[in-house]
């Protein structure tokens, strides 16, 4: 019998509501759903075709090992006690850091899963958390710690109501936003222009967003020149909100002085900005009854990702626009994750590895995963979990320095849908549901931080049952528990209690066990929202909740540095940018006639794992995107196959010409390369290049604030392939 169910989609942030038509346990039908309280109808084509990963062939129904070069199926009680049994040898010989754990982008949409994982990692004693965390946003977290005194201590652009926005280094449009939740992205940002405001999209490449508002070209990896000449040029013009200032944070004075000499003109020697646009930028930035400047991944995987989001800040809460409605708000969520992850010295930022690099946001960065594997310091790591990544197409893997320190690993599990390339590695795969066979909230950051514009809240209930043999994630880390004989949140009863959940959940008693559906039920209902039941019956499409007015941050003890203010100048940063900027700007006046590498998100395409979608991916390679300037300098046209090569690698890859581009730059698309992929029958025939190869490791291609890796505005050289093939 065919039922219509809604859920919202979990793919990326947008988190859009669908109305799915399910027949036999499976999906007939997919349609956005009109009646969902934000995205009221929009859903891109990667929610509204999901049944073709959903009902792949390739899904990993049940636990797998591998034995030679082959996988064959075992029962998850032999899955977990010998996975159990290695860790133990292997802690025995090295101690508990020896494991590490690497969570990709859609473990961030797993509401359940990092309390599981944070409990079994915290009672093994191993700090070794990796993920796709320091490929996107780390240097935003620092820089909440730092100013706020949390890394969740978000603010977001209020969108519906500012009268300029400034996006750099994102493209909404297609990727869904990040960091706070903003599906109709276009639609939205086009209403501003509609009240007479602007709104501006900084960006190497002329965006798809970018038709909602304008477009300026900015060169890769320049935003923090442009930041401090348009901090500067602000404070001088005397748009500062004094009274603010003095009332709510501290150290404006140093902050004055740092960006002291960066003038409009100064700027444009590198960032192809022109001055005189910069001071008109500025001037409506001030006259705007509501502004609000935002960025993400693009300036993130630069080499200044926490010095631009710092500046960027300042911008904000200096020009009195922090707290506002209209500028950025600082939302409020189910409980107060920000204050309780203060309280979790995992969460903040420590400098105890080694290297001295940071763990920022209770994650280490990624862009060291193959160096403690092969060169370990003390502890060497070998073993390893991957939850939900493809850390070999979506890290930086310069020539593919990171299959062999996976290949090197004692004990490599991955946790996955699929047997994707990492799990070709792996010694075991441990098969997990897909979002739509999980009861859920909807991200963190939106359900308990509140980074959302329109505050809302929804509950889905499964859409599908899952596979008999798959297990949820936080089943796995208590089960694993179990078998180490690990006490979990540090209380015996809690943890006997959790235990003995999981051991009941898949057994003929686990209708009657509280599960993960009660989990949330006890969040929502102390949030003061109602809970499940109610919510699945009566709110299917989400309630919203009263609107955020701001005035409810500054000032209050949700500002949670030591001293109760925003501190607008954290020393280190301070420091690092009067030790770094100037030889940075003297590099790019060297550079500005190279080429520079940038990514590029594609609408049909998540990260990695949407390329063996079959009615989603029809393409069958990516490109390299540039402008019709560097196409005729460097005498190609499109099709024409060139090689890009930067310091860490050389790939080979088919031209698109486009003036989308701005010359001196190049796009690729990144996380194609599944020529390997032997789980993903799809995506192999359609394989791409992998951009990453291209990408550097390494204690110098990370930025030292965050540990972000550097994915973005790398230097390379492009010249005709010497060979006369398309496609790799
Ligand atoms: N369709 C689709 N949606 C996705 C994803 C996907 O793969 N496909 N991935 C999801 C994930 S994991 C994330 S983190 C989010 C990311 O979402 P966004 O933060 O919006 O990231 P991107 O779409 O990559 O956009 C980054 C933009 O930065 C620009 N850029 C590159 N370098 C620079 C620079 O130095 N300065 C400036 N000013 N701009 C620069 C690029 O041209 C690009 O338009 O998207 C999510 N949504
Ligand atoms: N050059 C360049 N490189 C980049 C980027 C860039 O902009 N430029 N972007 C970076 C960013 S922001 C990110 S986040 C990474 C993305 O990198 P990843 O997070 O590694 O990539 P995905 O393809 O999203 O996810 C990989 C796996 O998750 C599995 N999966 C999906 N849903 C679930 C689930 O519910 N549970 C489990 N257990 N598994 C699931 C999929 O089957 C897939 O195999 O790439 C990074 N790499
Ligand atoms: S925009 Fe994101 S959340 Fe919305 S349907 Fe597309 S993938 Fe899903
Ligand atoms: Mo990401």
């Amino acid at each position: 019998m065919k039922e219509t169910k809604y859920t919202f989609c979990r793919i990326c942030e947008a988190t859009c509501g669908l109305e799915v038509d399910v027949e036999d346990n499976r999906i007939a039908a997919i349609r956005p759903d009109p009646a969902h309280v934000v995205s009221r109808g929009y859903a891109c084509v990667k929610g509204t075709r999901w049944d073709s990963v959903q009902h792949s062939p390739d899904r990993v129904t049940t636990p797998l090992k591998r034995v030679g070069e082959a996988f064959v199926e075992i029962s998850w009680e032999q899955a977990l006690r010998e996975i159990a049994q290695k860790m133990k040898a292997l802690i025995a010989q090295h101690g508990p850091e020896t494991v590490g754990h690497f969570a990709g982008s859609a473990a961030g949409a797993n509401v359940l899963s990092p309390i599981f994982r944070g409990a079994l990692y915290s009672a093994l004693g191993s700090r070794r958390m990796y993920g796709t965390g320091s490929c996107d946003t780390m240097n935003k977290f620092r820089v909440n710690e730092d100013m706020y005194g949390s890394p969740m201590r978000l603010a977001h652009p209020d969108v519906d109501r500012a009268r300029f926005m400034m996006v750099l280094g994102a493209n909404p449009a297609v990727s869904g936003n990040t960091l706070y939740h903003l599906p109709r992205s276009r639609e939205r940002f086009s209403e501003i222009v509609k009240r007479g405001g602007r709104v501006v999209f900084v960006n190497p490449r002329r965006i798809e967003t970018a038709s909602a508002g304008e477009h300026l070209f900015i060169r890769p990896d320049t935003d923090v020149f442009f930041l401090s000449a348009f901090l500067n040029e602000m404070i001088r013009e005397g748009h500062v909100a004094r009274e603010r200032i003095a009332r709510a944070m501290v150290n404006f004075e140093t902050l004055e002085k740092t960006v002291a000499d960066w003038t409009p003109e100064r700027q444009a020697e590198v960032t192809g900005v022109p001055a005189a646009t910069l001071r008109e930028l500025v001037r409506d930035h001030a006259r705007a009854d509501g502004a609000a400047l935002y960025m993400a991944t693009g300036v993130n995987q630069g080499r200044n990702g926490t010095l631009c989001f710092w500046l960027l800040e300042c911008i904000n809460a200096v020009s009195g626009n922090l707290d506002r409605r209209g500028g950025t708000l600082m939302g409020q969520g189910l409980f107060d994750m920000a204050a309780q992850v203060t309280e979790d010295p995992q969460m903040m930022t420590s400098r105890d590895r080694a290297d001295g690099l940071p763990t920022v946001s209770g994650q280490q960065p990624s862009g060291v995963l193959a160096d403690d594997i092969l060169e370990g310091d003390a502890t060497p790591l070998t073993a390893l979990f991957v939850e939900a990544s493809n850390p070999l197409l979506a890290c930086s893997n310069p020539s593919g320095r990171l299959d062999e320190a996976l290949s090197k690993l004692e004990l490599l599990v991955s946790i996955d849908l699929f047997r994707n390339e990492c799990g070709d590695l792996a010694h075991y795969i441990l098969p997990a549901p897909t979002w739509m066979e999980r009861p859920e909230i909807p991200y963190a950051l939106q359900s308990f931080a509140g980074c959302t514009p329109t505050p809302y809240m929804i509950y889905a209930d499964p859409v599908l049952e899952p596979p008999p043999g798959v297990r949820s994630e936080w089943w796995m880390f208590v089960r694993l528990a179990d078998e180490l004989g690990l006490t979990l949140f540090d209380n015996k009863l809690a943890s006997f209690a959790v235990k003995t959940m999981a051991r009941l959940t898949y057994s003929p008693l686990g209708r009657l066990v509280p599960g993960p559906r009660f989990m949330l039920d006890q969040m929502m209902k102390k949030g003061g929202v109602p809970g499940v039941k109610e919510m699945s019956s009566q709110h299917p499409h989400g309630i919203l909740l009263p609107e955020n007015e701001g005035e409810n941050f500054l000032g209050t003890e949700r500002v949670l540095t030591p001293h109760g203010k925003v501190d607008l100048a954290p020393a280190e940063y301070v420091e690092t940018y009067a030790q770094q900027i100037e030889a940075r700007f003297e590099e790019e006046k060297r550079n500005v006639s190279c080429m520079k590498l940038i990514g590029k998100r594609e609408m049909k395409r998540m990260n990695t794992f949407s390329s063996n979608a079959e009615r989603l991916v029809t393409d069958t390679t990516n490109y390299v995107y540039m402008s019709p300037d560097d196409a005729t300098r460097i005498g190609v046209a499109n099709d024409d196959a060139v090689e890009v090569e930067s310091d860490f690698g050389c790939i080979e890859i088919p031209v698109r010409v486009t003036d989308e581009m701005m010359p001196r730059t190049i796009a690729i698309p990144q996380c194609w390369g599944h020529k390997d992929a032997r789980g993903l029958s799809h995506a192999r025939k359609h394989p791409g290049v992998n951009s990453n190869l291209l990408a550097g490791d390494g204690l110098g291609n990370i930025e030292a604030l965050s540990g972000m890796s550097h994915l973005s505005g790398i230097l390379v050289d492009v010249r005709p392939a010497k060979a006369d093939v398309a496609t790799p």
